[in-house]
């Protein structure tokens, strides 16, 4: 990771020690993760070329973006639209949760059976590690499980430029008009903040990049099912998750290239495993940077992971905005059908994701689907009993792994994930 930015990370009020500590565990992480793996695509640099100014020449972009009049807004879930975000020229980053810090301290303002993503928000905050949280104009958190609800009211105080966005928690004509107020009292936000009104056209404007950047991941994800996989689970998971820093339209133009890439490799039947080796679909939690930690272990053992079910992944990325609508209410109309889509476990009931996981699996052709749950997580892991259950009925192999994000418990993790790769092979 490029260290050039001392001054740039004073200005912002990071705490530069705790800060280094930080990158150099990212560093140590990269190079094991990812730097060290034989057969990568080509087109990868690109994304090592990210991860190594994440911190530096990105956040020099944004701050260069700020001192030129435009906002940047930092947000949580991918319930927050970005198509209204990037109509009023704003920059939308996804923010920092997938890291233990200060945990001692993070103890000190929320139980210790919080989920791990949760505590990780605090940690970034209170240590002072986060570009991104401080360079943000606006952090939107949103109302979604008990425990990121109940958090924000504690976070308000360390963030005062907190926006707290309510969501539904059931389809019903009722859910879906509270989304839609909700988006609108957002657009409004954003309006004010950034001082451009959203007309129509912007909005178009905006839908048209969120839908090319879903394009492109859903092309990488459909490339996905060729046998030998093309990418590895770690790469493609990787992108997904560079996909909530990057510029948009440069991330896209990346991305696309690398698609062309993996379709030559795809014909010459290059894979990123050997031929053979045991495909598994990963589902659950959202896996945030540096959280690499499950598909590390899979693809140690020998398997491939060859997509996510999860926020950082096909869930937060499928579906595009319809782009017929020419009014602005028609538009906002048409980003809410497509947010209303999203099969998050705060939803109750919440059917279309058990029967998403299966079609994701049969059109992956996985041979076992690995359900990921934070501990304390309890709409995911809730959810993953009916799930076994459901697969089980439908000879799909399963795996529950609970887990947070420290290393003390890879020696186990390892010891189920073998086991379960050998029984499926
Ligand atoms: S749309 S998954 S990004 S809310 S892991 S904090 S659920 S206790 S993250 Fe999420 Fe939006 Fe849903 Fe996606 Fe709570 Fe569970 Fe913690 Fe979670």
């Amino acid at each position: 990771m490029n260290r050039d930015y001392q001054k740039m990370w004073l200005d912002l009020g990071l705490d530069l020690n705790a800060h280094d500590s930080l990158l150099s565990s990212l560093e140590t992480g990269y190079r094991d993760f990812f730097l060290n793996r034989k057969n990568r695509p080509e087109e990868m640099a690109y994304l090592d070329f990210v991860m190594s100014e994440v911190h530096g020449l990105r956040i020099k972009e944004l701050l260069n973006a700020k001192a030129s009049g435009r906002k940047v807004i930092g947000s949580f879930c991918v319930f927050v639209p970005e198509e209204i975000v990037l109509a009023a020229d704003a920059i939308m980053v996804g923010l920092c949760t997938g890291a233990d810090f200060a945990m001692a301290e993070v103890e000190k303002i929320l139980p210790r059976n919080t989920c791990a993503l949760i505590k990780s928000a605090f940690g970034f905050k209170l240590s002072k590690v986060c570009p991104f949280l401080e360079a943000a104009d606006l952090v939107v958190g949103e109302n979604t499980c008990d425990g990121k609800k109940k958090a924000y009211e504690q976070f308000k105080q360390l963030q005062p430029n907190l926006y707290v966005m309510d969501l539904p928690q059931q389809k019903t004509d009722i859910g879906r008009e509270h989304l839609q107020s909700e988006y609108q009292r957002f657009l409004t936000a954003v309006e004010q903040l950034t001082g451009v009104e959203i007309t129509a056209e912007r909005l178009r404007h905006g839908i048209d990049l969120s839908n090319k950047k879903r394009a492109a991941l859903a092309r990488l994800a459909r490339l996905r099912a060729a046998d030998p996989a093309p990418i590895s689970g770690l790469d493609a998971l990787l992108i997904n998750q560079v996909a909530f820093y990057d510029d948009p339209v440069r991330f896209t133009g990346a991305i696309n290239k690398l698609c062309d890439e993996l379709e030559v490799r795809i014909r010459n039947r290059s894979g990123a495993a050997p031929d053979g080796a045991p495909r598994i679909l990963l589902s659950g939690c959202p896996m945030a940077v540096p959280n690499w930690k499950i598909p590390w272990l899979i693809e140690k053992a020998g398997a491939v992971v060859v997509g996510e079910e999860s926020c950082v992944g096909e869930r937060g990325c499928r579906n595009l905005v319809a782009e017929t609508g020419t009014s602005r209410e028609e538009l906002m109309a048409a980003i809410v059908d497509r947010y209303f889509k999203i099969d998050c476990a705060v939803f109750t009931p919440n059917p279309e994701r058990e029967s998403h996981i299966v079609e994701m699996s049969r059109a992956l052709k996985a041979d076992g689907v690995v359900h990921y749950g934070l501990q304390f997580c309890q709409p995911y892991i809730i959810e993953s009993m009916p799930l076994e259950d459901r697969l089980q009925k439908q000879d799909i192999n399963f795996l529950r792994i609970e887990t947070d994000y420290s290393m003390e418990d890879v020696g186990q993790l390892q010891t189920r994930l073998e086991a379960f790769i050998e029984i499926i092979s």
